[in-house]
């Protein structure tokens, strides 16, 4: 199967220039000017950007969390993500109490299977880190799986403590697997969430003033901390608060190997948005929580200077009607998380590169260039690229799109970004030279998606 993609703009991190795009055998092969040879499919990419395919790191699909579970599953969050422009992901399986790692895995790969769209990998969350499952962090990689995540909150449920943290990072070190870390005080938040509760502070603001921001930075510093003592890679999931900037930004300053990403939706919205009226501000509630205007600004600083060198989306869907609600009544019970996989692309591009915060170059790197060089996928995801993978997406730049829950395509029932209009789209999508997503329609059958084995050292 041969593909030539003629005419168009192709952006990688590096640069922007006019050339086609050949693909043989779902490889690019060629990209440069008149390639229009013999080809099975010739697509016409006149007016348009060819960009590489979007990588989300950090998604949460079918996961059970406060008693419910993720909506969105490998096919609904597929769908979505595909019609965003989004070509593949890296999943958190999450270790079940008593469970080994392979059994979690094995879980996992049960879910995604059948249903996948685009191609996936996953992290495993070391929810229950015994001896023997610390060793067996070292087998990760023949299984394809290169990075681990550890939670510092969630006392009870995810939560690790320091000890398991610091073995976490030595084995992973040892094993040339990445270590990501939720990195808030779960102990003190406990303290504050009970405090609030027997005060009768159930709103769902108070999900935001009980996790305040020096308790993200302080754990953020303690995770760093054990990561530069040992040399072990440390990757900070969601960092939303200039605070754990601060502490990532100083960690880097002296060498350590500490790499950081920020999700879309701590770049758009503030603790303010928790206080909408009646319970709407239920559908922001996740953690870390929205901070202040001043928090975007540094994250949108960091972004361009490279403290944070991925967006990605803590895909986390939990619909308002039937899960948001359990809630009603105790902050505390709201299902932590925040939808965003079909979004995040457009209204990063939208804000970051309409908006003169971030280039078309950037925007390429954090989406899919550095986090598939973080998470060993370079040379085969995110770059239009000879040897690479062709996962890429066709953007047109002009056309403009009014997000809305109504005409999104996962199962949830909002969006954060309700009626926001964005220029900038994608209208095609391919993956490993594949069409999935032609104008808005998918074109792709569940179990197409494939898994991806990931490298170790990333
Ligand atoms: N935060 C969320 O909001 N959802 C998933 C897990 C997390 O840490
Ligand atoms: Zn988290
Ligand atoms: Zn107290
Ligand atoms: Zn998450």
């Amino acid at each position: 199967m041969s593909t030539v993609i003629v005419g168009g703009t192709v952006v990688t991190a590096e640069g922007t220039y006019r050339a086609d795009v050949r693909v043989d055998s779902g490889v690019i092969s060629a990209v440069g000017l008149d390639l229009a040879g013999p080809a099975d499919t010739v697509i016409d990419a006149a007016g348009r950007h060819v960009l590489p395919g979007g990588i989300d790191v950090h998604t949460h699909l079918s996961m059970p969390s406060f008693g419910t579970e993720t909506c969105d599953d490998f096919y609904t969050g597929h769908l979505a993500a595909a019609m965003g422009g989004t070509t593949s992901h890296v999943d958190f399986c999450i270790q079940p109490h008593g469970a080994s790692l392979a059994a979690a895995l094995d879980l996992w790969h049960a879910k995604a299977a059948e249903r996948a769209l685009i191609d996936y990998g996953f992290h495993v969350a070391v929810t229950d880190p015994r001896p023997e499952v610390i060793d067996e962090i070292a087998t990760l990689p023949d299984l394809g799986v290169t990075s681990i995540k550890v939670f510092m909150a969630y006392r009870g449920t995810l939560q690790v403590d320091d000890a398991a943290l610091f073995s976490c990072l030595e084995r992973a070190r040892d094993a040339g697997v990445l270590t990501l870390v939720h990195a808030e005080n779960g102990d003190a938040i406990e303290h504050l969430m009970a405090g609030a509760i027997r005060r009768g502070e159930t709103a769902p603001k108070y999900h935001a003033l009980t996790r305040p921001p020096q308790l993200e930075s302080e754990a953020t510093g303690r995770a760093a901390a054990m990561a530069e003592v040992l040399g072990a890679p440390l990757y900070v999931v969601h960092v939303s608060c200039r605070g754990a900037l601060d502490r990532v930004r100083d960690a880097q300053s002296r060498g350590a190997p500490v790499t950081a990403e920020t999700c879309t939706h701590y770049l758009f919205f503030t603790a303010d948005d928790l206080d909408r009226s009646g319970f709407e501000g239920a559908k922001f509630v996740c953690s870390p929580p929205l901070r202040e205007v001043a928090d975007q600004d540094a994250l949108w600083a960091a972004l361009r200077d490279g403290t944070l060198s991925v967006v990605s989306t803590d895909h986390c869907p939990f619909r308002y009607d039937t899960q948001k609600v359990l809630g009603e009544g105790n902050f505390t019970k709201i299902p932590n998380g925040v939808p965003g996989i079909e979004e995040r692309m457009m209204v990063l591009h939208h804000a970051g590169v309409n908006g003169g915060r971030i280039t078309l170059q950037q925007f390429v790197s954090l989406t899919a260039t550095a986090p598939a060089r973080r998470f060993g996928l370079g040379g085969v995801k995110g770059s239009v690229a000879v040897g690479s993978d062709a996962d890429l997406v066709l953007w047109d730049l002009a056309r403009e799109h009014t997000i809305t829950a109504a005409t999104n395509h996962g199962a949830m029932d909002y969006s954060l970004y309700e009626g926001m209009r964005v220029r900038g789209m994608p209208v095609m999508t391919l993956r490993r030279g594949e069409v999935i997503v032609d104008n808005g329609r998918l074109v792709a059958a569940p179990g197409s998606g494939q898994f991806m084995r990931r490298r170790t050292g990333g």
